[in-house]
């Protein structure tokens, strides 16, 4: 374990391998050894080319060269900020085999928080390509560059000024292989959705992310005639590994990234790569269910959807196999922390379209608890705790935060509400913690507020969640401001945008409000806040439809 990880306790660590579910093999040498016995097959594709399992060792033995070349060994860390793409198969591979550990920031990302994760891991590098969707991804890394010490490199997939091309120098001085990995060790770190000010880094390990990848691909039917298709940033952990590409790889099926996200080239995509797992949000599956019938036949190739992030509403679960009679509807509730719930492919409808599923592992604790942390009667709401051989045991360098994040025992706080039905599934009903949920993208309100509060016409701010139809929520901003000061979303915005903060982030409503209101210990009551937001949504709404009426009778 490196510095800043909280380990397994000892008794913990033995009854994991014990009962089997950590082995003493990384990631790398799990893959590499699915890759050997599947060699000349498919293994990733993108939209510029494809790669068998022979061609994708052989590009992250290149990768990992010139990762090597510059310096990098055995612990470092690498941002990786790549969009989905066959490279950052290989760059996630050439890491594992290193050691060096890829710290897996969305391509979303800007400069707020990726100073924030380069200063917290202390990463050597980052790995880019130059532009995406019009941004100057090597102008931002530059920029960054100059103002963390740590980073030294920048790595791009394509030649680019003062960046280093991956695979771009001769490998063949690259050792074949390189030895001796702990497989109990830190593997990579994923992003926490966050609650606090600043995004956290959940450190994961060879052994028990090996363990959640293949646990989720039997979970998922995942073997080798299948074809999944990542949508989804695949520097999430859902399409990363639950079972996402890392499952694929360890199952010899076929990785097939894709950049957009619009319905209809989701089902091109699904019909011309015959893709038999689809990985994705709600809103997702919303906007296939909306495909015109014609364009919904492309979708006959696919066997299961699995369906997380946010809840997905039962008649939209029913929609889809009404629509897709052929369809095996999943749904999933995870968390980058770990513990993963499924429904089983085998389970009746009704229990696929109306809960999130049972805990994937016979090896995960879960409890339900009230604010005191006792167990609530059996059907009762309660805050969902939970600890297992795939859910960590602390944040990377954040002892504070662990404290209130972990029980005394282990226990992960998800500060999500959720029920025990009697089959024995969980719903979730809610949560506790200060986020909103966007289409599957966590935006930890705190984080918001800080940047919102550093506006000079601001005095305080509370961002709380605004129902969507199709996102499920975005982000709305009260705020009250200063004497004499006026704001508008569009200043806010561009504020946001000076600030480096992420545009997902950005909130897409504003209520200027004369005094927030407060608890007698002076906290914002956000829920007072969320009746506010509510009442004038439906104000609104019911204006927009009087407004309609009269419009109607007039032509
Ligand atoms: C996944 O991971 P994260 O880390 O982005 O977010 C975790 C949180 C959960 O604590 C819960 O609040 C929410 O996302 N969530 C759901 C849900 N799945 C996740 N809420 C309601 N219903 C669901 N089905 O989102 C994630 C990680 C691995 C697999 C799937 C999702």
């Amino acid at each position: 374990m490196i510095d800043g990880c909280t380990p397994y306790p000892a008794e913990f660590r033995d009854r994991y391998i014990r009962d089997g579910y950590w082995r003493a093999e990384t990631i790398f040498d799990a893959v590499a050894d699915s890759a050997r016995r599947n060699n000349d097959r498919l293994a990733v594709v993108d939209s510029h080319r494809s790669l068998t399992f022979g061609q994708l060792l052989e590009e992250s033995r290149r990768f990992r060269a010139t990762m090597a070349a510059c310096g990098l060994s055995r612990g470092d860390r690498v941002i990786i900020q790549l969009p989905n793409c066959a490279e950052f198969a290989s760059l996630t591979l050439a890491c594992f085999e290193l050691g060096v550990i890829p710290v897996m920031a969305l391509p979303a990302l800007r400069r707020a928080e990726l100073e924030h994760l380069a200063k917290l891991s202390a990463a050597k590098a980052i790995a880019i390509v130059p532009e995406y969707r019009g941004f100057d991804h090597a102008g931002l890394a530059r920029e960054l560059m100059r103002d963390c010490p740590s980073l030294e490199r920048i790595f791009s997939v394509s030649a680019a000024p003062g960046c280093v091309e991956l695979g771009g120098a001769p490998s063949a001085h690259a050792p074949a292989r390189v030895a001796g990995g702990d497989a109990f060790a830190a593997a990579l770190f994923l992003l926490s959705g966050g609650t606090t000010g600043l995004p956290k880094l959940i450190p994961r390990t060879h052994a028990d992310y090996l363990y959640n990848a293949r646990a989720a691909s039997e979970v998922c039917g995942l073997d080798g005639s299948s074809r999944i298709l990542i949508a989804l940033p695949a520097e999430h952990n859902f399409p990363l590994a639950c079972p996402g590409m890392i499952g694929a790889m360890l199952t010899g099926a076929a990785t097939v990234f894709a950049q957009s996200t619009r319905a209809a080239d989701l089902a091109a995509t699904i019909a011309r790569e015959r893709i038999t797992h689809f990985p994705c949000v709600p809103a997702l599956a919303i906007a296939l269910l909306e495909l015109p019938e014609r364009d919904r036949e492309q979708l006959a190739p696919l066997r299961v959807i699995t369906v997380g992030g946010q809840r997905l509403q039962e008649p939209t679960a029913r929609a889809l196999k009404l629509a897709c009679p052929w369809l095996t509807v999943q749904q999933v509730f995870g968390m980058a922390e770990g513990l993963l719930c499924y429904t089983r492919l085998d389970d009746p409808e009704d229990i696929a379209c109306t809960t999130q599923g049972r805990p994937l592992s016979p090896g995960d604790e879960i409890r339900i608890v009230d604010a005191f942390g006792r167990d609530v009667p059996q059907g009762e709401p309660g805050e969902l705790w939970c600890r297992g051989p795939y859910t960590i045991r602390g944040y990377y360098r954040a002892p504070e935060v662990n404290r209130d994040a972990f029980s005394a025992d282990g226990f992960y706080r998800t500060g999500d509400i959720v029920r025990m039905t009697p089959s024995g599934n969980i719903t979730v009903e809610g949560r506790i913690k200060d986020q909103i949920n966007r289409g599957g993208e966590k935006i930890s309100a705190e984080e918001v507020e800080s940047h919102l509060i550093a506006h000079p016409a601001v005095s305080s701010a509370a961002v709380v969640a605004m129902p969507d139809r199709t996102l499920g929520e975005r982000a709305c901003a009260y705020v009250t401001l200063r004497p004499g000061a006026a704001l508008t979303l569009d200043a806010i915005r561009e504020y946001l945008l000076s600030r480096g903060l992420a545009r997902f982030k950005w909130p897409e409503r504003l209520e200027i409000i004369d005094a927030m209101p407060l608890t007698n210990v002076g906290k914002i009551k956000k829920a007072e806040l969320r009746r506010d937001l509510e009442t004038r949504l439906d104000v609104e709404e019911q204006a927009g439809r009087r407004r309609d009426a009269r419009d109607e009778k007039r032509a």
